[in-house]
Order: C-alpha cells, then structure tokens, then sequence
C-alpha cells in the first residue's frame, strides 16, 4: 500500500494557440474577482459552499496532511456574535492599535471598524489550521508547511467561490482567537487563520480604486 502509484490519466493537453487563450480567459476572470464590502442578504444554498470547499480541500499542503477546517456559518446568531467581537477588536485597531503607518496604508481602501458585512453576508467561513492531524481522522502527527498549506487552500476557496458567482471579502481580525470559542474548536491543535465572508455583492457595491492598480508583469516578474 504505501508505495503505490496510478498513472496520470486525467491530465489534459491543450493545442499551444488554446494554451494561451485559456490563461488570457483566466486572467480575465481574475482581474473580475474583488474584495467585497458590501454584500446583499440574498440567501445561498449551501450545497453551493459544499462545492466551492471541497474545492478548497483540494490544494496542494505538506505531506498531503490537508491540516485545515472550515467552519461555514450562516445561522444569523453566530454571525452576530462574530461582528460583536471583531468589531471590538476593530475599534481598538482603528482607534490606535494599528499604529499611524498601518492606518495611513487602510487610508484608501476606506476601512474602518463597521463591520456590517459580517451580519449581512449569508455565510461566513471560519478557517482553522491544524498543527497536528495527518490524513486518516484518528491520525495525529505533526503537520508540515501548515501556513503555507492553509494560504494556499484559502486561495482555492475565494477562486472557487468566485468561479462560482459570489463575492468574497478575507477578513482576519487581531487576534482571532475569538473565532476558536464561537467556533467550538480545539485551542490546543486548531489555530484560526482566516474569516472569509461570501455571498452576493449588494447592488450598490463598489470597489475601491486603490484595489483596481494592480502592478504590471515587469514589477512582479523577472525571467531567468
Ligand atoms: N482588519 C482590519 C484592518 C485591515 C487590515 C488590512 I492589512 C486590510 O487590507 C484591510 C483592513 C479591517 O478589516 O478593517
């Protein structure tokens, strides 16, 4: 069993000339995807996040341990509690925590610590990361790469849920531990990572157009 291998039998190459218009089309798509702050209360099914997290569940993580969970939460009583606590934690933020560089950098998305988004949205995910676990359930060794590993799946989760037709906002309040407690999960192994809001973008969304500038290839690339 521990050896065991299966050929690549789902791998599927495209003509070059498709190749490129596929990444173009990606791309595209890409450059679609925004931070939403404002979302409509539009229910979601959740077979929908189901999918999209299942999704997440497929990225690459060290040792193939997946040491991730997520908490999907649309029961409108948690989701108030969690505004409750991040918003407290946001007023001490914006109110001097943060520091006058880090505010300044918030400055032009227009942030403050109003929080409605996390009441409004249908569902929140809470994503934990694990230090302990392994592939079977009962495991328990060490995990590898585990930041690493659980950025990449919350990068899985906002493209899938994008892909998908829903807005996302990555939300991660200082310090998250709250999350643990609302969430019932294990303080020992589970670390909160990251609170992703998704749902509909409310009609009268907007993006700020600090968010639009994305830098060109030449500032992000160099080639070898
Ligand atoms: N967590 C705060 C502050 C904040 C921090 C960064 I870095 C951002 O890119 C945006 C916001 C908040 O959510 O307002």
């Amino acid at each position: 069993m521990s050896e065991q291998h299966f050929p690549l039998t789902d791998f599927i190459e495209y003509p070059q000339q498709q190749m490129l218009q596929r990444a173009q089309q990606y791309l595209a798509d890409c450059r679609r995807r925004h931070s939403i702050r404002q979302f409509s209360t539009k229910t979601v099914p959740q077979e929908i996040i189901e999918q999209c997290i299942l999704a997440a569940g497929s990225a690459p993580s060290g040792a193939n341990h997946q040491p991730w969970h997520f908490v999907a939460i649309s029961d409108a009583k948690v989701k108030a509690q969690i505004r409750t606590e991040a918003e407290a934690l946001e007023h001490a933020f914006y109110a001097g925590r943060a520091g006058d560089e880090w505010l300044d950098a918030l400055k032009p998305l227009g942030t403050n610590a109003k929080k409605e988004y996390l009441t409004e949205a249908p569902w929140l995910i809470a994503v934990f990361s694990q230090k302990r676990g392994g592939i079977e359930q009962t495991d328990d060794k060490t995990n590898y790469y585990v930041h690493e590993s659980v950025g990449l799946a919350c990068g899985f989760l906002i493209q899938a849920l994008h892909h998908a037709g829903l807005g996302t906002l990555t939300h991660t309040p200082k310090p998250m531990s709250f999350l643990t407690k609302v969430c019932q999960r294990d303080a020992d192994n589970e670390r909160p990572f990251m609170l992703i809001g998704t749902g509909y973008p409310a009609d009268n969304a907007t993006i700020p157009a600090h968010a639009l500038k994305k830098k060109a290839l030449e500032q992000i690339c160099s080639f070898v």
